[in-house]
């Protein structure tokens, strides 16, 4: 019997054939899941959505964390909230020039289904200048008093049911307190088309802490609509000049990331254009 897993989200469906289920449990946040599918290989889904698979999830890690990392100035210390599949801090720490990585995942649920069983995803667990901590990323981003950090990744989930704060302003006001001066913060920012009034008024929230805000799109073929965005802000211009010496070992081992994509990503289509000026600003 084939068995196919479905994702009902925003009005739309996608469903992918199940060869084996290889993990189905409930935590206390939410129930996870990882199954070996036919297209996409092991993909994890929770609460019903997917959120990566080993077929495409370099498109959307890749394109998280390197926009960011290569426009900062030398970043030394960067935080990841969310993130628990471990493909966002595996791309921050092919940076050698990174000495701390801390990650907040709420869920330790997530992390060690992934370790168990997408271990081709987070390939760096073991490094020893990853800081993995499960805790609330709102919590700390409000309460922390360590040292501030030059790069900020948002890998939250969708904001619909508990994921909304990660898109509320309270939150990102507090990762910009998090945020040394001339830091740089991406963000998963969400389809541009199924979730269009999100995606306008996120850019509206960061245009309203950052004196630099750009959205950037790209495709992952496993979300919704396959159109997503990210999206980079900071309080320093600069979101196309690439360090082009960090750029270049980064780039040889990305399989979707390099120059050309980076230029290319920030490029606003029409509607995207005529949305943000209607934010003014
Ligand atoms: N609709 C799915 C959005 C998921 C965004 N985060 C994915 C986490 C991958 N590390």
């Amino acid at each position: 019997m084939t068995l196919w897993y479905e994702e009902t989200f925003q009005g739309t469906r996608l469903s992918l054939e199940s060869i084996e289920t290889l993990y189905s449990g409930k935590s206390e946040f939410q129930k996870i899941e990882i199954f070996e599918t036919k297209a996409y290989g092991r993909a994890l889904a929770l609460d019903d959505v997917f959120m990566t698979s080993v077929k495409d999830e370099f498109m959307y890690h890749e394109m998280l964390t390197h926009p960011a990392m290569l426009t900062a100035e030398d970043p030394k210390r960067v935080l990841v909230i969310g993130g628990g599949d471990g493909g966002t801090v595996r791309e921050v720490l092919r940076y050698p020039g990174v000495e701390t990585c801390v990650m907040i995942e709420i869920d330790q649920g997530v992390v060690e289904a992934c370790k168990e069983y997408l271990p081709m995803i987070g390939t760096a667990w073991d490094e020893p200048r990853l800081d993995l901590r499960f805790a609330d990323g709102i919590d700390y981003v409000k309460n922390s008093d360590e040292e501030k950090y030059d790069v900020i990744l948002l890998d939250g989930t969708d904001p619909v049911g508990p994921g909304e704060v990660l898109f509320a302003q309270e939150f990102f006001a507090a990762c910009k307190r998090m945020m040394k001066p001339g830091g740089v913060l991406a963000m998963q920012s969400e389809t541009p088309i199924l979730m269009q009034q999100v995606f306008f008024e996120t850019q509206g929230k960061l245009r309203e802490l950052f004196a630099h805000v750009h959205p950037y799109f790209g495709p992952v073929p496993l979300y919704a609509s396959g159109i997503w965005s990210w999206t980079w802000a900071s309080d320093r211009e600069g979101h196309l000049n690439l360090d082009h010496g960090r750029a270049a070992p980064i780039i040889n081992g990305c399989r979707y990331y390099n120059d050309a994509i980076h230029q290319a990503a920030f490029a606003q289509p029409n509607y995207v254009r005529r949305g943000l000026a209607k934010l003014g600003g």
